[in-house]
């Protein structure tokens, strides 16, 4: 009996630390969650952005050509989901009148220096591979931007904005990666249809990426920046973890504070 009291002394410390060392690993991944969910919420673009030169007096310093229902582009969304993982959702009521005047989607542009604003030169560009009118998702290719190969607003016999880059034709160049893109919430006469572009690549040691969209037409293009998000919460986090973890095994060790208890 006595033998069995001691083994429940001895164990009863043991099954303590356990205990608590489960609550420390539920409270560090409700904390992961919290610093991971707050990480994963999108840095928004806001559609501020006036550029180019309408091809008719009437829509100079308008952010849209034509009919907002039809090409309004309203902001963007941009996502880091893993270090070298960007995704890019850009929402516009194009999605829902592609073809209109034989327009077609635009490809995305980037700046890996930075947005100075209006005239900001693109480092790369994600082209739409498999585009066609009536499908809704396909692969995309980045390529490094030289500059014979950006394709500049048009929209022959209709009011356009002329000189804004809106497509990348990619020729003699070798794709850098290669990645996703989809058109989402299509239908209904409303706000939240999206086109997205998904791409996996090392651009570097980033702090702000410049974006740049617009249908083919450039009725109306959008133009910002994103601030990569800092990590330190979660890499202090870790290292807490790290810290905490290594403690607790200390504790545990069958030679220690039990025994000279
Ligand atoms: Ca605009
Ligand atoms: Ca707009
Ligand atoms: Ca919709």
């Amino acid at each position: 009996m006595k033998a069995i009291d001691t083994t429940s002394r001895i164990q009863k410390p043991a099954w303590k630390i356990a205990q608590s060392m489960s609550a420390a690993a539920l409270l560090a991944a409700g904390l992961c969650l919290a610093a991971t969910s707050a990480q994963a919420a999108p840095i928004v673009i806001q559609d501020t952005y006036i550029g180019g030169t309408p091809t008719s007096n009437a829509w100079v310093g308008k952010d849209i050509v034509g009919t907002a229902a039809h090409y309004d582009v309203t902001k963007l969304e941009v996502s880091f989901a893993s270090a070298n993982t960007m995704i890019v959702d850009v929402y516009s009521r194009y999605f829902d009148n592609i073809g209109d005047g034989n327009t077609q989607l635009g490809d995305l542009f980037l700046s890996t220096n930075g947005y100075q604003g209006d005239g900001e030169v693109w480092e790369y560009a994600l082209k739409l591979d498999s585009y066609r009118p009536s499908t809704a998702s396909g692969a995309i290719s980045l390529y490094g931007v030289q500059a014979a190969n950006i394709q500049y607003s048009f929209a022959p016999g209709y009011i356009y904005r002329a000189g804004q880059e809106v497509q990348y034709k990619g020729i003699g160049q070798s794709a850098l990666a290669t990645g996703s893109w989809s058109l989402n919430n299509i239908g209904g006469v409303d706000t939240d249809d999206y086109l997205r572009f998904t791409i996996a690549y090392d651009f570097g040691d980033v702090d702000t990426y410049g974006l740049h969209w617009g249908m083919t037409c450039g009725n109306d293009v959008i133009e910002g920046a994103a601030t990569v998000p800092e990590p330190p919460a979660m890499l202090l986090f870790g290292i807490g973890l790290i810290g905490l973890g290594g403690a607790l095994r200390q504790r545990m060790q069958p030679n220690n504070d039990i025994r000279i208890k």
